[in-house]
């Protein structure tokens, strides 16, 4: 099976990164392809960044859809352009949050979200609410690091990131830690060892959960909403999208 996974930002280090995590927790017959967009934010950690980054996600699937592809990962813990991206095809399509938050609910009844600046705070706490999982999360903490630190202060960033991760489990109540970036894929065993709680990271749950889905042989359903985009025309930058053509293999 091939599984695409898609780094919605264009940091090549953070992508390689996602890549090799991601095919060291896959079963030895899945083929990972880990791409990020041609154009688009370096990090993402805006509203702003979130929908800019979105095309470019878009872009991967449909890329994916001339690929042979059995699944998609979006591997930003916005989970952007999850919805469109699921009716450009009928493969399995997962976000990273959504995925993470799963396996959490499986093993914990309340964990905490460690994410990186505060103000992408509100991003997770939207998710939540739409997966379901509101209730579940005690609280959702960020170590105050830009996501780039992960790439180029990776020492001083996973001290900060332990020592948000401790305060949750010292002052939280909970039975698991989600780590809530995509750049902290690498982290988990490291933090999970020294703070002994259970840690999830979203890309190693995805690809878990994209090989059972496959597996299941359930694809991404063509009734009602998430059913390819009705043809239209597109104008300037967006016009070969017209008549969605290169949306349907
Ligand atoms: C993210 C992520 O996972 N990748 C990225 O560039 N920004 N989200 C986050 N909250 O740090």
């Amino acid at each position: 099976m091939k599984i695409r996974i898609i780094n919605p930002n264009t940091t090549r280090s953070m992508t390689d990164k996602i890549g090799h995590i991601a095919q060291s927790i896959a079963s030895p017959g899945t083929k990972i392809v880990a791409t990020q967009p041609d154009s688009g934010p370096r990090s993402i950690e805006s509203h702003f960044d979130e929908t800019v980054s979105a095309v470019g996600v878009l872009d991967e699937i449909i890329k994916g859809e001339h690929d042979c592809t059995d699944a998609y990962i979006i591997a930003c813990f916005g989970d952007p352009a999850l919805l469109a991206a699921r009716e450009l095809t009928t493969a399995p399509v997962l976000g990273i949050a959504e995925a993470a938050f799963h396996v959490a609910s499986f093993i914990s009844t309340k964990f905490s979200i460690v994410t990186t600046l505060g103000r992408t705070r509100i991003i997770a706490e939207e998710l939540l609410k739409r997966y379901g999982f509101y209730d579940q999360c005690a609280k959702i903490r960020a170590a105050e690091i830009p996501v780039l630190t992960l790439e180029h202060e990776p020492d001083a960033a996973l001290r900060l990131i332990i020592e948000e991760c401790r305060r949750a489990k010292e002052e939280d109540q909970i039975g698991a830690i989600v780590l809530g970036c995509g750049g902290m894929a690498d982290l988990t065993e490291h933090i999970s060892q020294e703070i002994q709680l259970p840690v999830i990271e979203g890309v190693s749950a995805a690809i878990k959960l994209a090989e059972s889905l496959i597996g299941l042989r359930v694809r991404t359903s063509k009734f009602g909403d998430l059913a390819f985009p009705n043809p239209k025309e597109f104008q300037g930058v967006f016009a070969h999208y017209s008549a969605g053509a290169s949306m349907q293999t």
